[in-house]
């Protein structure tokens, strides 16, 4: 029989705020499990941005059995005023007696306010219970709730060599179908999906999320500098929102036949090309808290340059493309010297078919 205890409970709440991944845009997920005489009460999680916190959908199902009861969070319960009246407020109320967080909320309003507050109400008050899961699940939350700017992760499906396409420029496909319905799943969970205009000049993708259940589409960005994207290509569908980045010193009448097509044009920076580090802080300002990078080799190798990639997962096939000039998954100067390499930290593997993604965060960041 499994043990019941505190990491069984934080785990369920965990598994609780997991499920609703990628539909709480620039808010965190979170999941609360209140327990009452060794009975789950209450079991709640945040599902959308504007709407209930977790431990107040969980608080309104235990209803009476609250008091007395611990509630399992998996992050700190908030103490401010936002959208939502303050998530401690509601627990000192209910008479809630013990209280086990996984996390610090890093939100400047809250960060350990809310722990103290719940103390100072007389609540056992216990943080850290399988912490790094909570973390590891808000980390684009926990970038941009501090810094205003998106969490990218780098998602590249390429050859064991590096590459991702053959000499001819052929890239379909590289891997297989399990990852490229794993890349999907990615999609559903990021606010925004980011392609340079070459990806869309040879490749045509939609960038919508194509599940076999229903999901979210990020909003598309294209990065352009000289809005070379053509007007039929299906990226300025309405499927989705999109918004074109660009140069001050674009076309205008190219610019406003895209934005007729129902797209955003932002001019990022008066240079050749597209300033990304002011283009990240204008998303981040427009509500896109986390962004998938999907290439190509050139905007993969200028998004690492300027040390905007938090997290590259990639996605290597078993097979060897060779061929002298065949597009690299990263083209970039790169350093002189092999001490200079990028180096990945808290590097992990995991199979999709006959494929392998390598997951990992740049040490620099
Ligand atoms: C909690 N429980 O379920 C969530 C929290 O705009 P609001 O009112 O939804 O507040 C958003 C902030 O509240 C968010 O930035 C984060 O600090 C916290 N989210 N806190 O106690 C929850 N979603
Ligand atoms: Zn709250």
């Amino acid at each position: 029989m499994e043990l019941l205890n505190d990491e069984f409970y934080m785990q369920l709440a965990l598994n609780l705020a997991g499920g609703a991944s990628g539909q709480t845009g620039v808010n965190p997920v979170v999941g609360c499990v209140v327990v009452k005489d060794g009975r789950i009460v209450g079991m709640g999680a945040h599902l959308k941005r504007g709407e209930g916190h977790a431990e107040v959908l969980a608080l309104n199902m235990a209803g009476e059995q609250a008091k007395g009861a611990t509630a399992y969070v998996t992050l700190e319960p908030c103490s401010h005023h936002g959208k939502t009246p303050p998530c401690c407020d509601r627990l000192i109320f209910e008479g809630v007696a013990r209280v086990v967080v996984a996390s610090i909320d890093p939100n400047p309003v809250v960060a350990g306010s809310g722990i103290r507050r719940l103390r100072d109400a007389g609540i056992q008050v216990e943080v850290g219970v399988l912490e790094a899961q909570a973390v590891q699940l808000n980390e684009a939350f926990n970038k941009f709730i501090v810094t205003g700017l998106p969490f990218v992760t780098l998602k590249t499906a390429l050859s064991l060599d590096g590459r991702i396409a053959t000499r001819t420029g052929h890239s379909r496909w590289i891997t297989g179908a399990e990852s490229r319905e794993a890349v999907h799943t990615l999609r559903h969970r990021h606010n925004g999906i980011m392609v340079g205009a070459g990806t869309v000049l040879a490749d045509d993708p939609e960038l919508t999320t194509r599940l076999g259940v229903p999901a979210l589409h990020p909003t598309r960005i294209i990065v352009d500098s000289k809005l070379r994207v053509p007007l039929e290509a299906r990226i300025l569908n309405e499927a989705a929102p999109t918004i074109v980045l660009t140069t001050e010193q674009a076309n205008e009448d190219k610019a406003g036949l895209l934005r007729e097509k129902g797209a955003e044009v932002w001019r990022c920076g008066t240079g050749e090309r597209v300033d990304l580090t002011q283009a990240m802080s204008k998303l981040g300002g427009h509500g896109i808290g986390s962004i998938l990078l999907e290439g190509g080799g050139v905007l993969n190798g200028a998004m690492l340059e300027a040390g905007l990639v938090d997290k590259l997962m990639l996605f290597y096939a078993p097979i060897l493309v060779g061929g002298t000039g065949a597009p690299s998954a990263f083209e970039y100067t790169g350093p002189e010297e092999m001490s200079a390499a990028l180096r990945l930290k808290r590097v992990t593997m995991q199979a999709f078919g006959d494929d392998w993604c390598v997951t990992g965060y740049p040490e620099v960041n």
